[in-house]
């Protein structure tokens, strides 16, 4: 594990020399990263932002699975240290009473094979007065008084069993997330990449971890929970 006081992003420092099972550990970043070119941001001393390179030994047909995979992890370690109820939005967004707690950001790259680099972020101890954005809440603010290597201590444990059990019963990992998905079943708008935005009932994950809405299947985009259906 490799632990900094600073860095830019802990996913741009693992990239550089992307070593399996090893962990690399920020104290505070200085350009976090969010999927599609997004930034995220947490006040130093607050949050829990770190990145785990893995070799998630699945066929290609599975990696889409992965950052399913990993949500079940992090709500399982958010449970456990922190006692708070979590739900999962599509594809892989922690909420807390519908506020994001944590995000997820994950890359492959290809060093003498082609690793995973898992990026977690978790607002740990941030005060209202912290959150970047008026959508984020912090474990703090739900009333879980815990610090954060408590919470490192919980979700570590926690993703590597989830990638034992993805790699030796993929179905049985996406029939749990599609239990515990929150989207399932809400109507939704959803916003994808290409800028179009598609409103309609989400009615289940497909075998290869896409929202289905309607007659689409998802892969890729902005899911905004509007009410349950
Ligand atoms: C994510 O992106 O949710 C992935 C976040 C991954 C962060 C970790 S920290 C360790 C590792 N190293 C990195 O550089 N990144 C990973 P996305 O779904 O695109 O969400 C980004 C959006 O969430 C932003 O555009 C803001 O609207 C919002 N946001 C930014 N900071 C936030 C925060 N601390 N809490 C909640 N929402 C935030």
């Amino acid at each position: 594990m490799s632990l900094h006081p600073e860095a830019t992003s802990t996913n741009e420092l693992a990239a550089l020399d992307p070593v399996a099972d090893s962990l690399v550990v920020a104290d505070h970043q200085t350009a976090g990263r969010g999927r599609l070119d997004r930034t995220w941001e947490t006040p130093p001393g607050t949050a829990l932002t770190f990145s785990a390179v893995v070799d998630p030994g699945l066929a290609d047909h599975d990696w889409p699975l992965l950052p399913l995979a990993v949500a079940l992890a992090v709500a399982d370690g958010l449970r456990t240290a922190a006692g708070v109820s979590v739900a999962v939005k599509w594809p892989n967004d922690l909420l807390i009473e519908g506020a994001k707690v944590a995000g997820i950001l994950l890359e492959r790259v290809q060093a003498d094979r082609p690793l995973a680099i898992i990026g977690i972020g978790i607002n740990v101890g941030l005060d209202v007065e912290d959150l970047p954005v008026p959508t984020a809440t912090s474990l703090r603010i739900a009333g879980a008084d815990v610090d954060r290597t408590a919470v490192f201590a919980a979700v570590v444990p926690a993703l590597g069993a989830i990638l034992t059990a993805l790699r030796s019963e993929p179905s049985a990992v996406l029939e749990r997330y599609r239990s515990e998905c929150d989207t399932i079943g809400r109507e939704v708008e959803v916003h994808l990449p290409d800028g179009e935005l598609l409103v309609g009932t989400a009615s289940g994950i497909d075998r290869h971890g896409r929202l289905v809405v309607g007659e689409s299947t998802i892969g890729a985009g902005d899911v905004v929970h509007v009410r349950p259906a």
